[in-house]
């Protein structure tokens, strides 16, 4: 029997963190989330997924926030089992949406009016109060749309679940769905309402926040 070995490139396993930022698999990160509203994060990170493709951060996004919380149609890959996939949620959209191109935050809201109702909150309008609502019920969660480069990321705009607010720390979870770069971060309010205050040149608008549910 013949054994392949894939080389594995170490340097090209995930990007080091932002020092701006605490990992969640560290002893401060995991203390953090236990101190944490949370109740978001209960229920959307045992649906996390990583974006199928560069371009679906918004798409994975929903994926796993519908997971935590929507009734799902039937995927076939995974019949007779109901359960949110980027391709049936893609599938299922009633806005056209080109799977190559990221979405801005206008788009990934009339994606998601197709299937429950959102609220969006533009960057500039976004107060730390919001974030108690990760704590309201089981069903509120919180997508936010980001330039990465406001907190110190590799790349640009982006579209991530932000699942837990630590008020002590005044610090938001970010569950990165490019799980093949960063692993969810701690960032505080400051830095991430930053990187959703400037204008996305792709709508020429901030980005901002969807609050679902
Ligand atoms: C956290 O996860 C990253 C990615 O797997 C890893 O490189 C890092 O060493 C981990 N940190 C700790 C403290 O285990
Ligand atoms: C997408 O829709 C087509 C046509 O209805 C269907 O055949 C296919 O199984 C769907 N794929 C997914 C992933 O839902
Ligand atoms: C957040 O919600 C959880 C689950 O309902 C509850 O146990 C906890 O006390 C809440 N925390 C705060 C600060 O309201
Ligand atoms: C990294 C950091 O600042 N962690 C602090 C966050 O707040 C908790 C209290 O909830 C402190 O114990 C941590 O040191």
């Amino acid at each position: 029997m013949m054994l392949l070995f894939v080389p594995l490139v170490a340097s090209e396993f995930l990007l080091p963190p932002p020092t701006t930022s605490v990992p969640l698999n560290t002893s401060a990160g995991f203390s953090m989330l236990v101190n944490s509203l949370h109740r978001s994060y209960r229920q959307v990170s045992i649906h996390f997924t990583t974006q199928q493709t560069q371009a679906l951060c918004g798409i994975a996004s929903l994926t796993a926030v519908f997971n935590a919380f929507l009734p799902a149609p039937v995927d076939p890959i995974y019949q007779p089992y109901a359960y949110w996939t980027q391709n049936s949620l893609m599938n299922l959209s009633c806005t056209a949406h080109d799977p190559s191109f990221g979405s801005t935050l206008g788009q990934l809201s009339d994606i998601t009016k197709c299937f429950t109702s959102v609220e969006t909150v533009s960057g500039p309008d976004v107060t730390r109060d919001i974030f108690d609502k990760l704590n309201d019920t089981s069903t509120t969660h919180i997508i936010a749309n980001f330039d990465r480069q406001g907190l110190d990321e590799e790349g640009s705009g982006h579209f991530s679940p932000i699942a837990a607010y630590n008020k002590h720390n005044d610090t938001l979870l970010v569950l990165d769905v490019a799980r093949y770069k960063y692993p969810p971060l701690w960032v505080s309010f400051d830095d991430l309402k930053s990187a959703m205050t400037g204008l996305d040149p792709a709508s020429g608008q901030p980005r901002g926040l969807l609050i679902l549910g």
